[in-house]
């Protein structure tokens, strides 16, 4: 299936350097089990300015409550913006996704945040025991709420089901806030796509023309995705909601190693990792003054 909407291919610039975002609460990791995991505002702060040092350009943010249990509390989520654009210049995505026990209009309404930028993922996926639920509808009416908002998507692909219904959607409702496609390959995830080279590759070749793209693997598949998408061409994602561990029977000390361990990897590919300024370029993302963009 393909889509002819016009979007906005990226600058040349884009393939000579890696977008790295961090990814460093998500929703499923218990704080009592992974103490490095931030759940507090402080936390998270501290995190993406640690982060932002070691080459991330894009924070994709879940928050928790003061019990560290996910939530998509409207006020925090107000607040989580305006902390991280104080004290960053990372372009701030929120997750739409949030829990699998979220409901749709607390999804929905994540965007009244005024994110930068938010996850739209493009279908339902099994993850792990529960159910990941995004139906054509929901995902439409998403999909136009950004449209209205002017809030960049970046569009989540667990399957290569998803990639078919991006055409879908890109054919339905036009091009994206921001005028490009980017998108996410979410590989590992029990019940979704498998982390694999020849997986990302056959995802990539169904990708809409001109779109950009990153991938990140989930738990043991985080290092050999970020091989295989450098190798690629694309774009990478790494943090603790996708890996709480560094190494076999090491864990993750904090996001910032994981962030420095693909910052290095992006260098060795020869291509750097690319500041903030440059993926507001690329993604569509309108710079902000605040005082972490000074
Ligand atoms: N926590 C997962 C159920 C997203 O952030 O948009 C969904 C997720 C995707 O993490
Ligand atoms: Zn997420």
């Amino acid at each position: 299936m393909t889509s002819d909407a016009a979007h906005r291919p990226a600058a040349p610039a884009a393939r000579h350097a890696t977008l790295i975002t961090v990814a460093p609460t998500g929703a499923e990791a218990d704080k009592a089990a992974v103490p490095a995991l931030p759940v507090t505002l402080d936390e998270l702060v501290a995190t993406a300015k640690e982060c932002q040092a070691a080459g991330a350009a894009v924070i994709h943010v879940h928050i928790r409550d003061d019990q560290a249990r996910p939530t998509l509390d409207p006020r925090r989520l107000t607040d989580t913006v305006q902390a991280l654009r104080e004290g960053t210049d990372l372009i701030v995505q929120l997750s739409t996704g949030g829990a699998v026990t979220d409901s749709l209009e607390r999804r929905l309404a994540v965007l009244d945040a005024a994110p930068d930028a938010c996850s739209l993922t493009c279908g339902t996926v099994n993850f792990g025991d529960g159910v990941f639920m995004n139906s054509w509808p929901f995902i439409r009416e998403l999909y136009a709420r950004t449209q209205q908002l002017g809030v960049v998507p970046e569009f989540e692909l667990f399957d290569l089901g998803h990639v078919s219904t991006l055409h879908r959607l890109l054919g339905d409702l036009g091009a994206p806030a921001g005028g490009h496609v980017h998108c996410d390959l979410v590989m590992g995830v029990p019940g979704g796509m498998p982390g694999d080279a020849a997986t990302l590759v056959a995802a990539v070749a169904a990708l809409p023309a001109g779109a950009t793209w990153a991938a990140t693997g989930i738990g043991r598949t985080s290092v050999p995705v970020m091989f295989a998408a450098l190798a690629a061409g694309g774009h990478l994602r790494v943090g603790m909601e996708d890996t709480t561990s560094f190494a076999r029977s090491r864990p993750v000390t904090g996001n910032a190693e994981l962030v420095e361990r693909a910052a290095t990897l992006a260098e060795l590919a020869q291509r750097p990792p690319m500041p903030p300024a440059d993926a507001r370029t690329m993604l569509g993302v309108p710079g902000l003054g605040g005082a972490g963009h000074s």
